[in-house]
């Protein structure tokens, strides 16, 4: 007998699945001692394509949550051995925020103080045992929306649209706090040469074609190496973490070599470009002056030819 308050419950549900649809394989942690009520969740779950793992207590959670870094939501118990649902919270808070993993907690225990316990120990939401699909549905389909959604605008702040690098807010906030660890720091600070002349001479669209070649080049190319960023319009930079200098200066050579040596076809042109490298390599620096460093040996590069590196 399904009345008009579940129809419209379940609306909602297909409603978030069909949202979610494209990412189906979202990883659900369900942590309990009753190895039935693990089944059963698993199944629920099972049945919209979300991936489950499993976990008999809050200690066990913990493992499993190391073994398993892609889970995006934790739906536990709270009266467990060895470490409750509560506990638990507080222990998955320390090292993750509400937006990275999701908590809901479920008890059968007929308390209305528990909601609030779970809530104030890190939860994001609550399941009151026993409890009707719809809601089991609503809740864990609205927490995994909620995450994704966070993800998308996180992903969205902090890439380039049109490239899909980096962009310049996510490069300072990653890279600052690298330059207080020990050690030598590497940047090279990267321009195209005469970029505005392939805009003038094919149109800003096939600028902007180059610039995304460009950028999947890099990508390829600096691929085991830190962070590749789009700071500005055809301004490039990688950050290193190896600190053998002179291996770094042969990947960015190679990397000048290969782009002036690569054909771009645009709209049925083909087009070459060439870069400009400035790298600075030190130690105790503060990011500011490293970027300087490598500014004016780029600016050093333009100035005497361009298509080269400088360090
Ligand atoms: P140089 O070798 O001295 O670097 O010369 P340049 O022409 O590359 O440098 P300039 O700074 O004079 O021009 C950079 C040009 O890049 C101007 C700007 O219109 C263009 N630009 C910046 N961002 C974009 C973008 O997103 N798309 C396109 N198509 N062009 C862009
Ligand atoms: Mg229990
Ligand atoms: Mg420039
Ligand atoms: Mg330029
Ligand atoms: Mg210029």
């Amino acid at each position: 007998y399904i009345t008009k308050e579940s129809k419209q419950a379940f609306h909602y549900v297909l409603t978030l699945l069909k949202r979610l649809q494209n990412n189906p394989s979202v990883k659900i942690l369900v942590v309990d001692d009753s190895s039935s009520s693990r089944s059963y969740l698993t199944h629920l779950l099972n049945r919209h394509n979300f991936t489950v793992v499993q976990a008999k207590c809050g200690v066990n959670a913990l493992e499993v949550l190391d073994d398993h870094p892609d889970v995006r939501l934790i739906i536990t118990d709270k009266e467990m051995p060895n470490m409750d649902g509560i506990e638990l919270c507080n222990q998955v808070r320390a090292k993750y925020t509400k937006d990275e993993i999701g908590i809901i907690g479920i008890s059968g225990a007929d308390s209305q103080a528990l909601t609030a316990k779970f809530i104030k120990n890190g939860a994001n939401d609550f399941l009151q045992k026993p409890f009707c699909l719809e809601e089991f549905y609503c809740r864990v389909l609205q927490n995994v929306d909620y995450l994704q959604s966070i993800e998308t605008i996180r992903r969205q702040a902090n890439t380039d649209y049109l490239t899909n690098l980096a962009n310049r807010r996510f490069y300072f906030e990653t890279v600052t706090p690298k330059m207080s660890l020990p050690g030598h720091h590497s940047l090279a600070m990267m321009d195209i040469d005469n970029f505005k002349s392939i805009n003038d001479n094919y149109g800003h669209d096939a600028g902007d074609e180059v610039l995304k070649t460009i950028a999947q080049l890099l990508t390829d190319h600096f691929a085991q190496d830190f962070l590749v960023s789009r700071l500005g319009g055809e301004e490039f930079s990688v950050f290193f973490d190896q600190y053998d200098f002179m291996a770094t200066i042969r990947s960015l050579d190679g990397f000048r070599e290969e782009l002036a040596d690569t054909p771009i076809k645009v709209g049925g042109e083909t087009i070459y470009c060439t870069v400009s490298i400035g790298v600075a390599c030190e130690e105790d620096i503060s990011l500011d002056n490293l970027m300087n460093l490598a500014d004016e040996r780029l600016y050093k590069a333009k100035q005497t030819g361009k298509n080269k590196v400088i360090f």
